[in-house]
């Protein structure tokens, strides 16, 4: 693998050799140690770790189209770990953790910034899940804190902090760790490195039935290009989770909804902190182009579209100057939707299934992005020795039959 350094660079520039690609073309072999379905971010991340972690390289990660396509490429790129629950918290710190040391350990810059994220509460109830919020982060040594609105103000000044709006900004749960990170080159900079450690990267590559013998136990996948045999399979796909487990005869409780997000021109930089806005229905950042970010609630109905919608931008426009009414000159520059498969307690699925070797990483619903480390360095554990992770422990298929949900109301977007 070319090492990138400032030395390397130069040397190439005098030079003018060309790079040498990030990561190669192979043959589909017949058959592989692991089969992961999806080479998003999660699929990805759990090759690598599979491959530095326990030396498991027989692994093939396959798409139906290019690496980064689906969530990992649509999502608006936040991360936090202030989330409401302790299994929650505890997982996507952990999360939080590895993309602080993402660029180092994979020797490629994924622009992480960390500056800062604020939930806004509009109303009294808010203010007190923000408190709540608050104290189970604080237990985790997660840092969070409630401020009061002459600090939303001093942090973001383009904020209509006044009362004389339809939803005054009475406080915020404030999380100094969050920021935002360049989506696409943590999906390069894991393909890149997991090539390198012998994973075979294969797009265009769908599959198509997943094989299962009479003792339940997984014997490979057919995908658009031949069969492969494989003693284990991993579903880490998103939009499509719930189509590619029933190939298994595996049934999840998820249900897909589109996600509408957006872009504005680039302007100077003035917005230094992640703002979200459950009220509003909207959150937004600037990138370090100067573009804004803009996301919302899932779309309310169930949806394959990944297309954009004129009543979309219109909401959402009127939501963003109701919090900023400076922006009313700014131009959007394109709105695109993803897919969020969404569970009824609003936290993933991930481990064993009742087919043997046949695992789950789905369920992202709009908080897929943010946990690609932490579920790829956990997934990765639990084939490698056949033991689920206490990290991921809480989020098996088994809640749904045994009741024990993990009801996380600090997740984005999903406008409850
Ligand atoms: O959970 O922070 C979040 C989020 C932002 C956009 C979608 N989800």
């Amino acid at each position: 693998m070319a090492h990138y350094s400032a030395f390397s660079l130069l040397r190439h520039g005098l030079s003018r050799a060309p790079w040498p690609r990030a990561w190669r073309e192979h043959d589909l072999r017949r058959s592989y140690d692991v089969v992961i379905i999806g080479g998003g971010v999660h699929g990805l991340a759990t090759a690598y770790y599979l491959a530095a972690n326990h030396g498991i390289r027989n692994v093939a990660v396959l798409d139906k189209g290019y690496l980064g396509g689906g969530g990992s490429g649509r999502n608006t790129a936040i991360l936090r770990s202030n989330y409401l629950t302790p299994e929650g918290v505890r997982f996507y710190d952990r999360s939080l953790e590895l993309y602080r040391h993402l660029a180092a350990e994979l020797n490629f810059n994924v622009m992480f910034s960390r500056r800062g994220h604020l939930t806004l509460a509009h109303n009294d109830s808010s203010l007190r899940t923000m408190r709540w919020r608050a104290e189970v982060n604080k237990l985790s040594r997660v840092d969070s804190e409630v401020i009061d609105t002459a600090e939303v103000a001093r942090l973001v000044p383009a904020l209509d902090t006044s009362s004389a709006v339809r939803y005054p900004i009475l406080g915020a749960l404030y999380h100094p760790p969050g920021g935002i990170i360049r989506h696409d080159a943590v999906v390069w900079g894991y393909a890149r490195a997991a090539d390198a450690l012998g994973v075979h990267l294969h797009q265009q590559t769908e599959v198509t039935g997943i094989d299962v013998d009479a003792g339940s136990r997984v014997t490979g996948v057919r995908t658009s290009r031949g069969p492969i045999s494989a003693p284990v399979v991993l579903n880490s796909t998103a939009g499509w989770s719930s189509t590619v487990s029933d190939l298994a005869g595996v049934r999840t409780p998820v249900q897909t909804f589109p996600l509408q997000a957006a872009v504005s021109e680039p302007v100077r930089p003035f917005l230094h902190a992640v703002v979200v806005s459950g009220t509003l229905h909207v959150y937004v950042s600037q990138t370090d182009r100067g573009e804004l970010v803009f996301g919302a609630s899932v779309d309310p109905f169930t949806s394959y579209s990944m297309r954009g919608s004129l009543e979309f931008a219109e909401g959402l426009a009127a939501h963003v100057l109701e919090l900023m009414p400076g922006l009313s000159k700014m131009r959007l520059l394109r709105q695109w939707a993803g897919l969020c498969d969404m569970t009824p307690d609003f936290s993933p699925i991930m481990g064993t299934t009742p087919v043997e070797g046949f695992y789950l990483d789905v369920g992202w619903g709009t908080y897929g992005f943010k946990a690609g480390p932490v579920s790829g360095e956990a997934m990765a554990e639990a084939i490698a020795t056949r033991a689920t992770p206490g990290i991921i422990a809480a989020f098996g298929l088994d809640r749904f039959d045994n009741g024990k949900l993990v009801g996380e109301k600090g997740a984005a977007a999903v406008g409850h």
